[in-house]
């Protein structure tokens, strides 16, 4: 029986307390209204217009990659579709000079920040030449060890703030990345230190099958910002211009030297969670899928910029013919890219060959010139 014991104070008030300051923050309602006039980002009529490109295009780039891996023609894939506004609005506050430190299914963010789409390509066909970004391209490769890229973020945002730049480093880990103690070490180093770091959860309601309740009993993965002395703020996932709005505000935040900030975007995944095999119909129920889609990022915003007389169905075509003929060239390109060799490997993992590898790489060298 419960004790009717008088205690020093109520613990369980006061999580009750800071949990209630975890309202979800949205810009853009599902029928394309604005309904937080005050927190309108400050975007002109073009980019709000190449906002919507990119969304667009990532859209057809999902599309055709899931029927290039049926294909056989692409490796290892995670579907985007759905995580539109929380990858690609993001990503959009951000400057060329900052960091961004990917999980696999944020090869969206990496390719607008610079990467070469037949890179990405290559990296999904396990081909070395789709780690190497670009002089000047500030992106990882794709993390796969789930919250990993959460304490690389961490150590990258002190270098930046070590070298007196004025930039950041933002990475991505969804619902199930927020339960590694990676993802508490990050936040809580970088909040430490006071690194400029954006540290983004996209809360994609699954972890493969594992639903978000069974990943931490807090209401929101925002407020596990509080355990680390940071900003938390939780934003529909699904609304651009509330991600948009709150990226920007983080990132102005973390280069004026006031550290970093956590942002749970509240969005989820129309397919599958990679390519491998799963069947998401033993995990979620046509309800749920069609609840989601009603939030359609695509189809908010769209709305929205009709409205503005923006956005029409000629622009939106011009959009997915540039993106088909794009994916169509790189994929070319990835073709066209000479198999990856043992030498190769060999060669690019040391500087100098170490003595007792020199006998297998000249058997190699050897068998690989034939
Ligand atoms: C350290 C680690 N543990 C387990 C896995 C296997 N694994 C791959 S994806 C995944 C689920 C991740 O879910 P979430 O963080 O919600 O991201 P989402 O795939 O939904 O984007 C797991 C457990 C892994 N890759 N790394
Ligand atoms: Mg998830």
């Amino acid at each position: 029986m419960a004790s009717k014991k008088k205690t020093p104070f109520d613990a369980v008030k006061v999580l009750e307390q800071i949990e209630e300051k975890f309202e979800m923050f949205q810009i853009l309602n599902e029928e394309g209204k604005v309904v937080n006039e005050d927190a309108m980002p400050d975007l002109s009529d073009e980019q709000l217009q190449e906002l919507m490109s990119r969304m667009v295009y990532t859209r057809i780039l999902d599309q055709r990659s899931i029927s290039l891996n049926r294909q056989g023609r692409l490796g290892f894939y995670a579907p985007t579709a759905g995580q539109e506004a929380s990858q690609i609005a993001s990503h959009y506050a951000l400057e060329k000079e900052d960091w961004v430190v990917p999980g696999y299914r944020d090869v969206p963010q990496i390719i607008w920040h610079g990467l070469p789409l037949a890179q990405a390509f290559l990296f999904s066909r396990g081909h070395f030449k789709g780690n190497k970004s670009p002089e000047g391209v500030n992106v990882l490769p794709p993390q796969i060890i789930i919250g990993a890229q959460y304490v690389q973020t961490a150590g990258i945002a002190l270098g930046l703030k070590k070298r007196g730049k004025e930039a950041v480093a933002i990475t991505y880990t969804g619902d199930g990345g927020s339960s590694q103690g990676d993802f508490y070490e990050g936040i809580n180093f970088a909040g430490s230190y006071n690194a400029p770091a954006i540290f983004v959860v996209q809360n994609n309601q699954f972890a493969i099958s594992t639903p978000r309740d069974k990943q931490t009993k807090g209401k929101t993965i925002a407020q596990k910002a509080v355990s680390a002395g940071i900003p938390g703020i939780l934003v529909d996932g699904m609304d651009p211009l509330a991600v948009y709005a709150a990226t920007k505000d983080a990132r102005d935040r973390a280069v004026a030297g006031e550290g970093p900030s956590l942002i749970e975007t509240l969005c989820y995944r129309y397919g599958p969670h990679t390519m491998a095999g799963d069947d998401p119909t033993r995990y979620r129920t046509d309800d749920m899928d069609t609840e989601w889609e009603k939030k359609d990022p695509l189809v908010r915003f769209r709305k929205f910029l009709e409205e503005k007389d923006l956005w029409n169905e000629e622009k939106e075509n011009e959009v997915i013919e540039k993106a088909k003929e794009e994916i169509k060239a790189a994929i070319k390109e990835a073709d066209d890219t000479p198999k990856q060799k043992v030498t190769d490997l060999m060669e690019i993992m040391y500087e100098e060959m170490p003595y007792n590898l020199n006998e297998q790489y000249e058997i190699y060298k050897e068998k690989e010139s034939k």
